[in-house]
């Protein structure tokens, strides 16, 4: 017995008590170095500050400890989508869209049929440039059922499930070639926006330079979407047409402004550039006036108008005439300061936040007050003849914020954020409206620095009627000195800011490099609010469909069969072997092959990649493929298992044979 317990000492045992307790509540022996001399030790020998250690504490996710929220970037260039988890920053996983992807099996034996709805006019298009990614939402909250995204390289948009994180659709306007303000959705997700961009003449049709004024236009489409169906319904979609200034980002209105549509404009001088000829550039020549126009669009009107057979059928397209907008009262413009980019609307939907890059502060006009200016009716018109309404009456508030004002997103203190890509920092401001921040009015709170070159930012659940706060995200453009050098082609640089504190404490937690192209756009949704499959809900799924295809494979019913020179391949696939392992066909066959996984492991997911013939796949659990090929080369083709699946997957391989045709 112990001394103390002998001698009753009960200090001594109430001691002993609680070092147990504090003991299993820390738990020393459970993991390698948790003293408190050694993280002050391994800090100090990193050189880490307090600052640093409390943004590792917010952000460090361990094994197994699963994200908050699912980040959607797009990816640019790249033509993907990139899903990343927060705090952690952890890469989950790249969604591919405009772009064959050979992990995903995408344009490799799969996802050849969404990415022809892509095609303009039969000319293959394999890569896109993805701008601006929108979550649906229901009654203006993110509801994790569908991701649309824009490509502004082409001027498509596309579909993505989110029950199993691919892309379903991809549609194309074939009244115009090019667009930038998009994708945006309504409140319900009844219309996802791709707005224009550069001016071109209707259907890209040829027109001369020198006729930009009369032949050339701008344009936004709304695409209608069916949320039984999970599509764009191309014959309830319509465009509208625009004057020809270069139609910038867009947003949609909500809960008091829903049905209404917000757009920047730039290049009201119509200027054509032309270097060449003695004429200024377009850099300079588009940025002359001191103001371009802030379109504001009935998009309710529209819809109306559009039904009531308002529209003419061009190219195939339904079209609203320019002047059957303005006869319709569907267009209203309002000056707003020089070259804005940014439009974004309030969580209320009562304010609209303009950030001209040319203009160091942020423009805020109030729905209201526009609604009163639209009622009171204006002497003034463009030369389009589209109103153009006061830009007195309707502005609520300007606030100066530093220099090149870019994107805004919301919080839920009643906080906005603007990027400011000339100075490389986040400005935090308050909206001094009712329900915001009245008490500190319409006031710059504080800034805080980035690396570098920040576009867009996106706040957690920031788009939404109710944002989250607490985080926000800097996509910044340059990296520069932020990582290790990998030579002239340098990655951008996703930083993760806590917002949660309030006034002008702002802290940047992590530095995240991007490889996949400049991601432009983000929407950062709750984890909780996403339901993506765990695997496919039966066997035999047809992920394009969704829902048991008709042609999958029954176990038992394996085979090769021959109808002339077509040849069917009937396959199942399960851990590890494929049935059949030999498929002896001839020179000339035309082959139709569907493989069905018996998988219903999660993660159990099978390759296969056949050499020579470009074929591969990913066929994850439950999920039945059918892809065609002709068999235009003989020779003996090994076909294996490209996805690593279990300890005998090397051995997971077969045999296509091709005899020479005699
Ligand atoms: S853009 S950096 Cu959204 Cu394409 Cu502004
Ligand atoms: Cu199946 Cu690797």
């Amino acid at each position: 017995m112990p001394k103390f317990l002998r001698s009753r000492n009960w200090g001594g045992l109430l001691f002993l008590l609680g070092a147990l307790v504090l003991a299993f509540t820390f738990r020393p022996w459970s993991t390698n170095a948790q003293t408190s001399s050694d993280w002050q030790s391994i800090a100090a020998e990193r050189g880490l500050s307090e600052a640093d250690m409390r943004a590792a504490m917010m952000t460090y996710t361990p094994s197994g400890m699963l994200d908050e929220y699912v980040m959607f970037a797009s990816g640019g260039h790249g033509g993907q989508v990139l899903v990343i988890g927060l705090p952690s920053m952890r890469l989950l996983r790249t969604i591919a869209v405009f772009t064959p992807e050979p992990w995903q099996g995408y344009g490799y034996g799969v996802g050849e049929e969404t990415l022809a709805g892509g095609f303009i006019d039969g000319q293959e298009i394999t890569w896109g440039d993805t701008h601006h990614p929108a979550l649906s939402e229901t009654n203006g909250e993110y509801d994790g059922n569908w991701l649309f995204v824009g490509d502004k390289a082409n001027a498509r948009v596309a579909v993505i499930d989110l029950r199993d994180f691919e892309t379903k659709q991809i549609v194309h306007n074939p009244l115009f070639l090019n667009d930038h303000g998009g994708t945006f959705v309504t409140q319900n997700s009844d219309y996802v926006i791709e707005g224009g961009a550069y001016g071109l003449p209707i259907a890209s049709e040829y027109a001369p330079l020198a006729d930009y004024q009369s032949s050339y236009r701008g344009m936004i489409t709304f695409w209608r979407f069916d949320q039984a169906a999970g599509r764009i319904d191309y014959s309830q979609s319509f465009a509208l047409e625009l004057p020809p200034y270069w139609q910038d980002l867009c947003d949609s209105g909500k809960l008091v402004s829903d049905g209404w549509i917000f757009c920047n404009s730039f290049n009201t001088e119509m200027a054509t550039g032309g270097i060449q000829a003695g004429n200024p550039p377009f850099e300079a020549g588009v940025s002359r006036n001191t103001t371009d126009y802030l379109h504001v669009i009935n998009l309710n009107g529209a819809v109306s108008v559009f039904e009531s057979g308002g529209a003419e059928m061009v190219n195939g397209f339904n079209l609203i005439r320019l002047e059957t907008a303005i006869a319709n009262n569907l267009l209203y413009f309002i000056p707003e300061p020089r070259s804005p980019h940014g439009v974004d609307i309030a969580p209320g939907g009562d304010y609209i936040v303009v950030s001209g890059k040319l203009d160091p502060h942020v423009t805020i006009y109030s729905f209201q007050r526009i609604m009163d200016a639209i009622a009171a009716g204006t002497s003034e018109f463009d030369p389009f003849g589209v109103p153009v309404l006061p830009l007195e009456t309707t502005m609520e508030a300007q606030v100066e914020l530093g220099l090149g004002p870019l994107h805004t997103q919301f919080d839920n203190q009643g906080y906005a954020y603007t990027s400011l890509f000339l100075d490389s920092a986040i400005a935090r401001w308050s909206l001094g409206g009712e329900g915001y921040r009245p008490q500190d009015g319409w006031t710059l709170q504080g800034r805080i620095p980035v690396q570098y070159n920040v576009g867009h930012i996106a706040a957690a659940e920031g788009d939404t009627t109710s944002p989250d706060g607490r985080f926000l995200l800097a996509l910044n453009k340059w990296s520069v000195d932020r990582f290790l050098s990998t030579g002239p082609l340098l990655p951008q640089n996703f930083q993760l800011i806590d917002i949660s504190q309030p006034g002008d404490q702002l802290q940047v937690l992590y530095d995240m490099p991007i490889t996949a192209a400049e991601p432009h756009y983000a929407q950062i949704i709750a984890a909780s609010t996403l339901h993506a499959w765990d695997v496919y809900p039966e066997v035999g799924w047809d992920s394009q469909t969704q829902a048991v295809a008709a042609d999958a494979v029954q176990p038992g019913t394996e085979g090769v069969t021959r109808d002339g020179n077509n040849v069917t391949v009937r396959m199942t696939v399960i851990r590890s072997h494929y049935n059949p392992e030999w498929v002896e066909i001839q020179e000339g066959d035309h082959v139709v092959w569907t493989i069905t996984s018996l998988e219903r492991a999660r993660d159990a997911t099978h390759g296969f990649g056949v050499p020579y013939y470009n074929i591969n796949l990913s066929i994850e659990p439950g999920e039945s493929i059918t892809f065609e090929f002709d068999a235009t080369r003989p020779g003996v083709f090994s076909w294996y298992c490209t996805e690593f699946c279990s300890a005998l997957h090397l051995e997971m391989m077969g045999y296509l044979t091709i005899a020479p045709s005699r």
